[in-house]
Formats: C-alpha cells, sequence, structure tokens
C-alpha cells in the first residue's frame, strides 16, 4: 500500500513538474528530476510459501528412526530415507562416504549427504544442518549414557532443508542451491569425562569434507548453517564466528527475516563463538557461513532446557519457529 502511494506521489510530481515547464517554457533545470524523487526499488520477487507443517512432518520422519547415532542401523536406515526424499524432489544427490576417528579413538563410518539444484549454475549458495545426533544425554540428570532423539538437535535443521528443497525444485530459484546434511556433527568429547580434553571433536563430518570438498574448486558465494532451529520462540543471535567470517550475510539474513516479521526470532544482538559446522567451513574451506543457532537468553549454558537431554523430542519442536527459519531463508535466496 505505501509503495503504491508512493509511486502515485512521484508520477503526480513528475506529470506536474512537466506541465508546469510547459506553460511557464521554464528551462533545462527545472525539468531536471530530483534525485530524492527517484525511487530505486528492486521489483519485489515472488518468494513462495514455506510449509511449516512439510517441515515438521520431516523432522518427525527422522525421529521416527530413534536415535541417529553412526555406526548404528537407525542411522543407516536414517541416511537412506534422506538420500532418497532429496532425490524424490528431482536433485541429483552426491552420499561422500568416510571413516572417522572419535575422539574416544572409534573409527566412525559417516555420510555427508550433498544435494545440488542446478549443478550448473556458477553463482551457489550452501545450505547446511547436521543429521546426526548426540549418542549421549550428557546434559541430561538421568539416564546420561543413552541416546537422545535429537529432533531439535539434529532434526529441525534437516526438516527445515528438506522442505527448502522441495520448493526450490518446483520454483527455480536464479542461484544454484547446495544442501549438504552432515554426519558426526554431535559425537563431541563430553565435559569432564576423561583427564584430557580433546580439542576439534565435535563436527567430524564437516571437517571431513572442508578437507576433502565433494568438488574440486567447489566455490559457493556463502553459506548458511541451521542447528537447533525448531524450539517455541526460539530466539537466534549474531554468533561471534558468523560474525567474524561472514559479517555480511549475517546482516543480509536477519534484514531478510526483519522484513518478514520475524524480528522476534532474529534478535539484532551480538553473542560468542560456537565451534559448530560452520566454524570449520569458514576456516578450512574457506567458504563465509553463518550458523543460525538457538541462542537462549534464560538458560546458564545459552543452549535451550532441551539440549543434550532426553527432552529433545518432538514436544521441543515448534511449526511456527521452523516457519520463521524456513521462510527467511526463502526470502534470502529468492532475492539473490
Ligand atoms: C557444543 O555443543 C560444544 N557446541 C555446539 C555445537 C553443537 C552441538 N550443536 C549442536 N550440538
Ligand atoms: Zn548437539
Amino acid at each position: 500500500m505505501r509503495k503504491k502511494f508512493k509511486i502515485v506521489v512521484l508520477f503526480i510530481s513528475v506529470f506536474s513538474i512537466a506541465f508546469w515547464s510547459c506553460d511557464t517554457n521554464k528551462t533545462k533545470e527545472s525539468t531536471e528530476k530530483n534525485p530524492e524523487d527517484v525511487v530505486v526499488e528492486k521489483p519485489n520477487v515472488a518468494v513462495p510459501t514455506f510449509n511449516q507443517d512439510s517441515a515438521f512432518l520431516y523432522v518427525e520422519e527422522q525421529v521416527a528412526f530413534g536415535p541417529r547415532v553412526p555406526n548404528t542401523a537407525k542411522h543407516d536406515q536414517c541416511a537412506a530415507y534422506l538420500i532418497n526424499k532429496l532425490k524424490s524432489f528431482g536433485l541429483s544427490v552426491i552420499v561422500q562416504e568416510a571413516k572417522v576417528k572419535a575422539f574416544d579413538n572409534s573409527t566412525l563410518n559417516i555420510k555427508n549427504i550433498i544435494a545440488e539444484l542446478n549443478p550448473e549454475a556458477t553463482e551457489r549458495i550452501l545450505l547446511t544442518a547436521h543429521w546426526d545426533t548426540r549418542p549421549w544425554a550428557d546434559q541430561d540428570i538421568k539416564e546420561k549414557n543413552k541416546p537422545i532423539l535429537g529432533a531439535n538437535d539434529g532434526g529441525s535443521g534437516v526438516g527445515v532443508l528438506l522442505e527448502v528443497a522441495r520448493i526450490i525444485s518446483q520454483n527455480n530459484p536464479r542461484v544454484g542451491v547446495d544442501i549438504i546434511l552432515f554426519d558426526a556433527e554431535d559425537y563431541g568429547q563430553p565435559d569432564g569425562t576423561m583427564i584430557e580434553q580433546k580439542s576439534d571433536t565435535y563436527c567430524l563430518g564437516s571437517q571431513y569434507w572442508s578437507k576433502n570438498l565433494h568438488k574440486v574448486n567447489y566455490r559457493p558465494i556463502y553459506g548458511i548453517l541451521l542447528d537447533m532451529v525448531g524450539a517455541k520462540g526460539a530466539t537466534f543471535t549474531k554468533e561471534g564466528n558468523s560474525v567474524y567470517y561472514a559479517p555480511g550475510i549475517v546482516s543480509k539474513v536477519w534484514a531478510a527475516a526483519n522484513k518478514i516479521g520475524y524480528s522476534n526470532h532474529f534478535v539484532n544482538l551480538n553473542t560468542g563463538w560456537i565451534t559448530d559446522d560452520h566454524l570449520y567451513i569458514n576456516s578450512l574451506a574457506g567458504i563465509p557461513t553463518i550458523d543460525i543457532l538457538h541462542h537462549d537468553l534464560a538458560t546458564q549454558s545459552n543452549f535451550g532446557s532441551y539440549w543434550h537431554t532426553h527432552n529433545d523430542n518432538m514436544e521441543a519442536v515448534d511449526r511456527n519457529t521452523l516457519k520463521a527459519v524456513g521462510q527467511t531463508l526463502l526470502e534470502v535466496i529468492y532475492n539473490e
């Protein structure tokens, strides 16, 4: 409405200047447009609608397998589900399989699942999340040694990206898009369990990929990581590594969220540095990448109260939050 009004005002003013200048035979300078009257606006592109029920279903379907811990049958079954789902949308899928060493010296058989939309496009955007879940509930007070369901921590980011995959495969954006579902993000060493605390024990799938890109010279313009993007009323703040490595992308994404009414979720607040998949994508692969990560202002850890506990089940996932994140991603993608 406001824009229409602006256009009408602009039209009337241009018309009256022209009319007036004819009438009075005024010369050049008065017919020149005042630079302030020239409204330079990008035409509004059509952004498709993100379906939160569809995204929620994709989270439920992952959780239905149970915990998705590397070297287990359920992990294998969920991988097959994710690969088939992405293929069913018509995307080409590459599965990067590897063996990586965990902090406990076990060897993990991992699968990074990579889906490409419009592989020929040189301008590309990378969207990512982790699909594995934590083997322990080390932040819980009971059953600490049992694996968690990871509805939010793992499931939510993947659910949003599957829905984004479905939509972009039906409405081609100008840019190419790659979706990478990383494995073994959450096999990191629990705090205080051993004498020696090792470093870089989280994010094993993204560390491997960052050193072994699925295509030589793979170079998207930027990346966006989703992690724990499903909690009711979740707040996403401007995380330290994201702001350090990719300040422009943080601004772009937060502005897009704001524009479409999600400033309640995308908070304009700078917060601390988090080790997450984006850190290695930035530092090892050199791709500027941000993290959209639930930063809970009410807890001591600043992670949600469900974090690494058995409460990380479907109860911890809210459709409205999935919508806020998914619609913001689409707003960004279709405006590129
Ligand atoms: C830690 O939990 C140490 N860092 C955040 C990375 C993470 C774990 N994201 C989900 N789970
Ligand atoms: Zn986790």
